[in-house]
């Protein structure tokens, strides 16, 4: 064909990609590695939105440059398969989660594919595979016996539409995520994942982390580490009980006016004054429903009661009264706080709302000194005043010097909080990863405990882990790896059991086993019981696992998808380690990149991985918003679909534009008349290239040699493109190729190496057009594997400037480049300075000076 013809071209390369295995990554080599990461799809009903080719267009960009750098490039794709909108269609029509998930996966896969995508399809994954989540649950074994899984009833959201448990997450402003349904608190029985016990090392390990300040913001708030205390009241009553508080502010202890427990603090019945009981009984229903987020909000209105009975003031013995009220929450700190009402904002309001004495302590210290003393409350820091001998000491003192009196007296001692909870890994649905775990009794616990040579004994934790099952207490046993995976059983309806159970507990031919504790076999109880004593009934937990489960280690896996004796062969994954670029949105920030996180370590821990952590680098791509600049959404009716466009106007001009709509990492709407812009570029580079007869232009010429100008245009254009890269920004990359191409346009003739050094260019962004002009220029077909050009910077003297690069003042390298370059790039090219990164290394830049034309200089420490 003579005219550029997305329709012709980009099928056949992407069949000759897939022919030749262009994209299929090697095993470990002498190569240096690349791994780049997409956060994999949910394989929707709907098919790809205009989203997912944002991230992954940039991630193939840099694979496919990394690739001509001579890089061994890991670049996959797979499904997070599991998830309840199967499910719910699975409930409505009765089919079964795996056949919607695997016609989904095929229309994902398509729609991929059609995109031209540098994949190596080989390795995908899909987590819906028995022969993926055998490793998901051969993990959660390993969480198992490192004693990080517990069973515990929690107040959890319950949703009676969908007759299931939500995660917090699920839920938005009191109603289901998914459907929209009211949704109530409720307590069940639930696997709870030891997440806490990581939050130290969750907390550490950010530091070294490339990855965007918000989102290492946002973890840091999520674990929420707070320093304090814990101080111990006795209850001025006959038994005189205690109510521990947790305070960060020991320094106002002299201030406390009044106790305050959570409505669920199991200390409220105890000492409620039975003439109360019937108030405290009515306020605790109230608070039942309340959302935490409601019940903490600042802006809401405060409520409370009395609950008639009073505690003494380790340190002053003052007599104050004790109330409960929703604003305290049972699961944060101890549950009960001491209300310092002249110095909390919350206090401050219960104690107007009730009349409740307000006690200043603190007033502020010299350099607020204008003699007025602040309206309370007053949360700053300060000086300590009727604080009888700490009185005058620093609120910081006053912290250290407090809590060490109440330790010396047994009534404190200092204390750290995270806001972080255990998670809760139980989800009553069909279509999850099974738990391998069986409940037993007692004694068939202590038989399998008692040999821990055995295959179940040695998978055991030092501490039983033990539920309540209908009334009676069960131990838990683990289905041990050799027996994995436990595979999903056949169902009859999808329905859950409605008793907060999954429909799994609907089946007791799956239900009820007979358990051998020595080998972890397990035989259906329709059997008859085989001979001997290892052979005990059992129950097997009817739970599964949240969809993030099958997503906390995915990375791990597409180094070695096939592996049927290990997660992943240890040789591979000491190669590849962890993504060197994981490309995905910002609404992650928290969940699956903390669950992710959290995992990683545990494998790091029981020596699965040589990393401890999963993703070095991150990048969140900015939402695509519609043309009108809303989100899009099917009741806006503002939703653009790939396809379509792919329709009309190719992959390649799709790639191009959601790449030049703006900065990678920013917001930005659709601008229909941009995808115009795009296409016309790439007719330009056609007209510019390729002839009236489908052949090289008659502009191409192989004698003599190129124009000055041309030259250093196409050496600019390679720096300028090369760096861009580097540096993911590829929206500024793409307006130097249009400059480039304006360029050759207006040339009497242009040298076949610069065509051809320009289309490599090209390549990553708009793989097809550039295959294909590169063979009508000569080039050997698979421009995916020619060698990325090097710029000559002498060509680009006349314009350059030489930067001195130093590290707190130290010289520590110098930087060529070219006159026009940014501050931004300057700084970010003087960082990758190979001395000067190792001077960085492990510090955190505090300032970056910048003489334009002269001196970068980085302060750091
Ligand atoms: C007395 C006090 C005086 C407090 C003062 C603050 C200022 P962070 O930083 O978030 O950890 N608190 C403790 N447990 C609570 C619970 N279960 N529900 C609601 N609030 C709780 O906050 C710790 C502070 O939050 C604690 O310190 C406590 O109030 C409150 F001038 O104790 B403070």
């Amino acid at each position: 064909c003579e005219q550029y013809d997305p329709a012709k071209i980009e099928p056949f390369w992407q069949d000759f990609w897939e022919n030749n295995g262009t994209f299929r990554t090697s095993d470990p080599d002498e190569r240096p590695r690349f791994y780049g990461l997409d956060m994999f799809p949910y394989p929707s009903g709907a098919g790809l939105h205009i989203g997912h080719p944002e991230g992954y267009t940039a991630t193939d960009i840099i694979c496919r440059y990394k690739k001509a750098k001579g890089f061994n490039v890991l670049h996959p794709m797979g499904w997070d398969a599991f998830g309840l909108p199967a499910e719910q269609y699975a409930i409505k029509t009765g089919t079964h989660p795996a056949q919607t998930t695997a016609a989904n996966v095929e229309n994902f896969r398509k729609q991929i594919k059609q995109i031209g995508f540098a994949i190596d399809w080989t390795r995908e994954i899909n987590t819906t595979d028995p022969n993926y989540y055998r490793w998901t649950q051969w993990i959660f074994l390993q969480l198992f016996r490192l004693g990080l899984v517990y069973v515990d009833e929690r107040p959890v959201w319950w949703c009676p539409e969908l007759r299931s448990v939500l995660a917090n997450e699920e839920v938005v402003q009191g109603r289901s995520e998914v459907g929209n349904h009211p949704v109530e608190r409720r307590n069940l029985r639930q696997v709870v994942l030891r997440i806490t016990a990581y939050a130290d090392r969750l907390l550490d390990g950010l530091k070294d982390l490339d990855w965007p300040e918000s989102t290492k913001r946002q973890q840091q708030a999520w674990i929420g580490r707070s320093e304090g205390a814990e101080v111990t009241f006795t209850v001025d009553n006959k038994a005189r009980p205690t109510v521990t508080v947790f305070t960060t502010r020991p320094d106002t202890l002299f201030g406390a006016t009044y106790l305050v427990l959570a409505p669920e603090h199991p200390l409220v019945d105890s000492i409620t004054d039975p003439s109360r009981q019937a108030d405290v009984d009515a306020y605790r229903e109230k608070a039942r429903a309340k959302s935490d987020l409601d019940r903490t909000d600042l802006a809401k209105e405060k409520t409370g009661i009395f609950t008639g009975a009073h505690a003494i003031n380790p340190v002053n013995q003052a007599r104050i009264p004790i109330w409960i009220a929703d604003y305290v929450l049972a699961s944060y700190g101890t549950g009960a706080i001491m209300a310092v009402p002249a110095h909390d904002e919350r206090d401050y309001e219960f104690a107007k709302e009730f009349q409740l004495p307000i006690q200043r302590v603190i007033e502020p210290g010299k350099s607020k000194g204008n003699g007025h003393t602040p309206e309370l409350p007053f949360a700053g820091e300060g000086k300590l005043v009727h604080s009888g001998d700490f009185s005058g000491l620093t609120t910081e003192e006053g912290r250290k010097k407090i809590t060490a009196n109440l330790e010396s007296h047994d009534a404190g001692k200092t204390s750290v909080n995270y806001r972080l909870r255990d998670w809760i890994f139980s989800r009553q649905r069909y279509w999850g990863e099974p738990m391998p775990m069986l409940w037993v009794d007692e004694e068939a616990w202590k038989k399998a405990s008692a040999n821990r040579e055995t295959i179940v004994g040695r998978a055991l934790p030092e501490e039983a882990v033990t539920s309540n099952l209908d009334g009676d207490v069960r131990y838990a046993l683990p289905i041990p790896p050799e027996q994995l995976p436990l595979t999903l059983p056949e169902v009859e309806t999808f329905q859950p059991a409605g008793t907060g159970e999954s429909p799994l507990a609907t089946i007791p031919e799956w239900l009820n086993v007979w358990f051998n504790v020595e080998t972890g076999e397990t035989i259906s109880q329709d059997e008859s019981k085989p001979e001997g004593d290892a052979w005990v009934p059992a129950r097997r937990e009817t739970n599964t696992m949240p969809q993030w489960a099958g997503s906390c280690w995915y990375h791990l896996r597409y180094m070695d998808p096939d592996n049927a004796d290990a997660l992943v062969d240890p040789e591979k994954e000491k190669y590849w380690q962890s993504p060197d670029l994981y490309i995905g949105g910002a609404e992650h920030a928290v969940l699956h990149l903390l669950y992710a996180r959290f995992w990683h370590k545990v494998l790091h821990d029981v020596g699965a991985v040589s990393s401890d952590e999963p993703y070095r680098k991150l990048f969140h791509q900015g939402i695509i918003l519609g043309t009108d600049g809303e989100k899009m959404s099917k009741s806006r009716g503002n939703v653009i679909n790939p396809e379509v466009v792919i329709d009309e106007y190719g992959a390649d001009s799709l790639r191009l534009f959601e790449m030049f709509l703006g900065p990678l990492e920013d917001m930005k709407p659709w601008n229909p008349s941009g995808i115009e812009g795009v296409h016309r570029f790439l007719k330009k580079v056609w007209r510019a290239l390729i002839g009236q007869d489908g052949q090289a232009s008659d502009k191409i010429v192989d004698e003599g040699e190129e124009t000055p100008e041309t030259l250093k245009a196409l050496h600019e254009t390679i720096h300028k493109v090369t760096g861009d890269i580097e540096g993911l920004r590829l929206n500024t990359a793409i307006s130097q190729m249009m400059i480039f191409v304006n360029h050759l346009t207006k040339a009497q003739t242009i040298q076949r190496e610069t065509g051809k050094a320009f289309v490599q260019l090209l390549a990553p962004f708009a793989p097809h057009m550039a295959e294909e002009v590169w063979a009508r220029l000569g080039g050997e077909p698979g421009i995916a594997n020619a060698p990325w050009p090097e710029a000559d910077l002498s060509l680009l003297k006349s314009d350059s400037v030489k930067y001195v690069v130093q590290v707190n003042g130290k010289v520590r390298g110098e930087l060529n480049t070219a006159k026009d370059t940014g501050k931004d790039e300057v700084l970010a090219e003087a960082k990758q300075i190979d001395k000067v990164a190792s001077f960085l290394e492990g510090k955190t830049i505090r300032k970056e000076i910048f003489v334009p034309g002269k001196i970068v200089n980085f302060v750091a420490n």
